[in-house]
Order: C-alpha cells, then structure tokens, then sequence
C-alpha cells in the first residue's frame, strides 16, 4: 500500500506542476482529495488492513493528502496572480477618454410655453385646479348658460361619447367644478389643459389644443382687476413695452364680453406684416362671469361678481414663437422641436 500511497502522490504533484489554470486545478483536487478521490478512498479502505497496518498507513495517506493540498494551495496562488496579470493587461480602459454624454430629453414648446403662462399666474397668487377630459353636457354646457340649441352643443362641432358624456370643448368645466366645491369661498384659479373640438386640420385649427382658463370670484372684485391681470399677464409674456386693448365681443357664459389684443412685438404698434397692419395682436377672451353661471355653481350674484378669460396655449405659442402654422406643434419633427433646446 506504500508504493501505491507514493504512486499517488508523485503523479499528483506531477500534475499539480503542470496545471494551467484554476479551474483544471479544481479538477485535480477532485480528482484526488474529491470524496471519490484516489487519496480519499484509500483511507476508506483501510479498514481491510490489519490492526498493525492500519494507524501506520493511515498517518501516510493524511500526510500525502496535506502534501497534495499545500502544493495545490501553493499552485493557487501562482495561478490567480498570474490570471489576474492576463485580466488587467487584455481589459485595460483608457481613462483619459472622454465620457459618453447622454442624451437627455427636453421640453416641447408647448409645455415651454404653459409652464411660462402658469408661473406669471402663480406670481399673481392664482392656483392651478385640473379636472376630466370627458365630461358631462352640464359641466361642459348647461352650467355655462349654453342655451339648448347652442351651436356649439352640434355634433358638428363637439366630439360626443354618448347622450350625456363629451370630450370637453374648453377647461371652463374644471372652473364650474371648482365653484361647486369652493362656494361661498372666493375663488382666484387658473385651469391649463387639453381640450377637444371637431374641427379639420389646418394650419390655425387642430381638433385637440390646449386652454388656459382664469376664473376670479369674490365680493367687490371689478372689472378694472381683470384688466390689470391681463395686462401684468401680457407684459410678462410678451414684453414690458406691451399694451393691450379690449374690444366688445360676445361669450353665453360671460356679459360683458372682451376680446383682448396685445400690441404687437414686431412693430411695436406701429403696423407693419406680422400683425396685418393694425398694430395688435388677439391673444385671448374675457369677461365678468354672467349671473346664471354664478347663481348655478353656488354663488349669489347681488353679493359676488366673479371675472374670467380664456386664452389658447398654441396660439400664445405660434405669435411668441413666430411660428406660422399650428401642425408643427403636433407633428414632433426633431428639425423642429430641436430649435426649443
Ligand atoms: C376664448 C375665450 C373665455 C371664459 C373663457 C369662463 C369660465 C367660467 C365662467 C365664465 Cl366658469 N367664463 N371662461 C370667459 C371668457 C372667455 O375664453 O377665446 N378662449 C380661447
């Protein structure tokens, strides 16, 4: 059993010499000190040897066995310097590179724009309130002293869901809503969103664009207070030189009614192809809340007034921008939208 000990541990070491990397090395520690090892399966069979025998080739087979694991441990270590070496010579990094930038995204003009509008209401102490883009005929209509047989209540001219149920035609919805729940609070809010009309694409209409509605209630508000927001509102987004002018118009849900214009930025009111020779631009709608719309969203009338405007975000943006054609905000070409960087 001595020659067979000594036959195994020389080919071990022999091997363990020659060995190329860990995990070859791995094998031949399996393959000897394993628990099927030729090492280890020797000292299984010791128990066929006599009494005598026994405890002397047990102390060989251990010896030759911790032989096997020093030179295995020692060959380790030669062998993990040295893949170490390989690793760090073949996985260099230049660090002197420079580093891959990502593309980072950024905003569309339109969000530039209604962040703009919002911000100048914010400063004025105005809060922003959001509501549904479906909404009921009453939200959207019967609140807002539509008549039954208001135009704009044909299918012709709102997207319908069912008898009841209509994509809102502008945000004044979320200021009716937001009359419910505040009344008898006064009220100083503005209402951005999406809104939806059955209108053919061109170059001033798309079906769907952004509002940003103003509603101020309270007790002994005037009207001189909404021409003082709408011109602070005009001065900021177009410019501190800026003038602005009413001219009478007509709304169901406001009497009177105004259609404010904005002196124009390229001419500076003098007239010139921009603002077609008048020297004002139309920015937005306004008016002091009509007493039905008051007296149906909880407000009494003889001891609140309330005041509002509603202006379109895309057209704000197209005069701002000196964009001639609405689709350019909707299309998303990057040769476009890069220029908003
Ligand atoms: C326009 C005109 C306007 C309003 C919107 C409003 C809302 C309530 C009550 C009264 Cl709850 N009025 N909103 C008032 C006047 C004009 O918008 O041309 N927008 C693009």
């Amino acid at each position: 059993m001595q020659d067979q000990i000594d036959k195994i541990l020389t080919q071990a070491m022999e091997k363990i010499k020659q060995v190329e990397n860990s995990k070859l090395l791995d094998e031949i520690r399996v393959q000897f000190l394993g628990k099927k090892g030729e090492l280890t399966s020797l000292l299984k069979n010791l128990g066929s040897l006599s009494a005598e025998l026994r405890p002397k080739m047990g102390a060989l087979v251990n010896e030759a066995k911790q032989k096997v694991e020093a030179e295995i441990e020692k060959m380790k270590q030669i062998i993990i310097a040295e893949e170490m070496k390989m690793k760090f010579s073949t996985e260099r990094i230049d660090v002197t590179l420079p580093g891959r930038v990502p593309k980072r995204g950024y905003k569309h003009p339109l969000r530039i724009v209604q962040d703009e509008i919002e911000e100048i209401f914010l400063g004025m102490g105005f809060e922003i309130a959001e509501g549904p883009e479906i909404d009921t005929d009453y939200h959207n209509f019967k609140a807002l002293n539509f008549g039954d047989d208001h135009p704009a209540r044909d299918e012709q001219d709102t997207l319908y869901i069912d008898d009841n149920l209509l994509m809102r035609t502008h945000t004044s919805p979320v200021q009716v809503r937001t009359m419910q729940q505040k009344h008898p609070d006064p009220i100083r809010v503005i209402c951005p969103g999406r809104v939806f009309r059955r209108d053919t694409i061109d170059a001033t209409h798309s079906p769907q664009f952004h509002q940003v509605e103003g509603l101020i209630v309270d007790k002994g508000v005037r009207f001189s207070d909404l021409i003082g927001v709408l011109k602070l509102f005009a001065q900021k987004m177009f410019g501190q030189d800026r003038e602005i002018r009413l001219r009478p118009s007509f709304f169901p849900f406001t009497e009177p009614s105004a259609e404010v214009d904005v002196s124009c930025m390229m001419c500076g009111g003098q007239g010139c192809s921009f603002c077609g020779k008048t020297g004002w631009l139309e920015i937005l709608g306004s008016g002091a809340v009509h007493p039905n719309v008051l007296k149906m969203s909880g407000y009494d009338p003889e001891i609140y007034t309330g005041y509002a405007f509603g202006m379109g975000v895309e057209r704000i943006a197209l005069l701002k921008y000196r964009i001639n054609d609405i689709r350019l905000l909707f299309e998303n070409d990057v040769r476009f939208l890069h220029q908003f960087k």
